[in-house]
């Protein structure tokens, strides 16, 4: 464990500093995802994100986990920040603003307030940060939990999400039963998760309750192998693939109807997500030193390209040289100084 602590940070140490070649303007988002990757390296909390295109139940599924209305839901696009989940002794709120202000207050009826996407679905600039702290088992011994923008929408809130999921170390991503695994949701699966080195992910298909029974079965039964194809290296013997009715279960959850709760498939996902934050803790270290890796390649590639045209450059300064040698030899022309540039 000691052997691989040091060595992810030795890479994280060295990915910093090579970073430092890159252009600052033509590579932002990269730089800032190598801060966020490196900095995970060293965080002591299990962090768990819930992902998906908007309004596919996200908060919603997050309330009905946590048996509480925490998070805004709305059938327009609602959530306009990340916001983290925590352990704490009492229900509270608290935002931090860029510059540096703070605002704690009870309950997270403050939300609506801060965290809801306005009019135009545009996120607010000035926050830092959100948590909210509440006394869950759940979230004991350092897990928190992540809401986050729904994807699709706008540019900005998907590079926001795609900053955060580098420093999930379990996602759990939110599929509408309706519209399965668009295009873009594979897409950004494959950008933002498989090639950045993330492969802690689970699928949560929602709303196949409002389907019919035979079409249940054939959205289970493509779900599967979509998840299949993308299980790399998820541990053996557990699944990454749940059905859960997120508004059914947030409602039994709320009443304490255990058996409409078992059937909405919550309690499932619930254990799996217990069984998974145990299994994966023991082996969190590789998980994020697998980004680290993914991160590095890519500036490695970004730097190759400028090494070919260095020695590109090289040649032809060996090319001209040699020109210009031969050139003041025919003309008999010896500058000063000239030859012992070129022989050394
Ligand atoms: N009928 C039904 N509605 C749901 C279900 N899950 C979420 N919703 C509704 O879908 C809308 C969007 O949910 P929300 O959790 O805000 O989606 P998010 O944008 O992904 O966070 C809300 O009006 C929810 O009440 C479900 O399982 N069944
Ligand atoms: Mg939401």
């Amino acid at each position: 464990m000691l052997r691989k602590n040091y060595q992810s940070f030795k890479l994280a140490d060295s990915l910093k500093l090579t970073s430092r070649l890159l252009d600052r303007e033509e590579n932002s988002e990269l730089l800032l995802d190598i801060q966020s990757v490196c900095d995970h390296l060293s965080s002591p909390n299990f962090r768990v994100a819930v992902f998906g295109s908007f309004n596919h139940g996200k908060s919603t599924l997050l309330n009905a986990l946590l048996g509480k209305k925490i998070l805004p839901t709305d059938l327009i696009p609602t959530t306009g920040a990340a916001i983290n989940i925590k352990y704490g002794t009492e229900l509270t709120t608290r935002i931090i603003r860029s510059d540096g202000t703070e605002i704690d207050e009870k309950g997270t009826e403050i939300l609506q307030r801060f965290t809801r996407l306005n009019s135009e679905r545009i996120m607010r600039s000035d926050l830092s940060s959100v948590e909210v702290f509440l006394p869950h088992p759940l979230l004991k011994n350092g897990v928190e939990l992540l809401d986050l923008p729904g994807t699709n929408d706008r540019e900005e809130q998907d590079n926001l999400v795609r900053r955060q999921l580098l420093s999930a170390d379990l996602i759990i991503q939110v599929l509408d039963a309706n519209q399965l695994f668009t295009l873009t949701e594979v897409d950004n699966l494959q950008d933002w998760l498989i090639d950045k080195g993330i492969e802690t992910v689970i699928f949560v298909v929602n709303f196949l309750n409002l389907l019919e029974i035979e079409d249940q079965k054939k959205v289970m039964q493509r779900s599967r192998s979509i998840a299949e194809e993308f299980r790399g290296n998820f541990p053996n013997g557990i699944s990454n693939l749940y059905r859960v009715d997120a508004l059914p279960a947030f409602k039994a959850k709320q009443q304490g109807d255990r058996a409409t709760a078992f059937s909405s498939g919550i309690l499932t996902l619930e254990s799996a997500v217990q069984n998974l934050v145990a299994i994966l803790s023991n082996d969190l270290q590789r998980y994020r030193l697998l980004r680290v890796v993914a991160i590095a390649n890519r500036v490695k590639q970004i730097l190759e390209e400028r090494v070919r045209f260095l020695c590109q450059l090289n040649t032809e300064l060996q090319n001209a040289r040699e020109y210009l040698e031969v050139y003041c030899y025919e003309k008999s022309i010896f500058p000063i100084g000239f030859h012992n540039k070129t022989d050394r």
